[in-house]
């Protein structure tokens, strides 16, 4: 054998310098905030099918269906006069980022749900785009604090890139649960698939245990 240390050592004592491969986890005040396996950006990337309908104000409406006590159609006057809560919340995108300190416009989820009653047995919802996507959840998610239907960004109408005039927010799951262009929410029975948990992804996406994908038993 010879002096020289083989390049695998090197490269060990390298990343032991770096503290390469370490998730920090414990070590800084980040790590409560930050999901594991997930990096903090400044910008908001764009997502999706890459079918960015363009619905306007005017155009737009949302039905409320299913397992429900009232059905509901809102258009934008309706639903603006209600959506006036403000709020704060982090996203994390399954793709690894994540955006801190978003600052929101919308109507809270509980209040849809005093307007609508969820029947006691609806167990999932089901939202839908105007692009043909969807996502289920279950309606515990859907119900849970932070979760809303929002229409403005920053200070801002949500562009129609960020799912514009009004996209939900689950900011507690994985952001592929958070519809954009959203159309209709849908109150079920039973748990069916949307679109990217037909395709591997995890049913129900929560960053904190790292689900990703559904052979993860996470
Ligand atoms: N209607 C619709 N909503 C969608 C998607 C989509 O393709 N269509 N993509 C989802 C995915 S996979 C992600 S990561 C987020 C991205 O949202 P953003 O483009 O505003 O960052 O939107 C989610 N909501
Ligand atoms: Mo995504």
């Amino acid at each position: 054998m010879s002096d020289e240390p083989s390049k695998l050592t090197r490269s060990k004592e390298r990343w032991a310098q770096e503290g390469r491969f370490l998730t920090g986890q414990g070590a800084r005040p980040d790590s409560e905030r930050l999901p594991p396996g997930q990096h903090r950006v400044s910008n908001w990337p764009v997502l999706d099918l890459g079918v960015r309908p363009e619905v306007s104000q005017e155009r737009w409406q949302l039905a409320v269906t299913g397992a429900v006590g009232k059905t509901l159609r809102w258009n934008w006057e309706t639903f603006a006069a209600r959506a006036t809560t403000q709020a704060i919340s982090d996203m994390h995108c399954v793709t690894t980022w994540s955006r801190y300190d978003n600052h929101w416009i919308g109507l809270p989820v509980s209040e849809l749900l005093d307007e609508v009653q969820p029947r006691d047995e609806a167990t999932h919802v089901l939202l839908h785009s105007y692009d043909g996507y969807i996502t289920n959840l279950p309606l515990a998610d859907f119900a849970a604090p932070g979760a809303m239907l929002v229409h403005s960004w920053e200070g801002q109408p949500l562009t129609a890139e960020h799912g514009g005039p009004v996209r939900a927010l689950i900011p507690h799951l994985y952001l592929w649960k958070s519809a954009k262009w959203l159309r209709r929410i849908d109150f079920r029975v039973g748990d069916t698939p949307g679109f990217w948990e037909m395709r591997g992804y995890h049913d129900r996406g929560d960053p904190w245990q790292e689900q990703r994908y559904s052979d993860d038993d996470a």
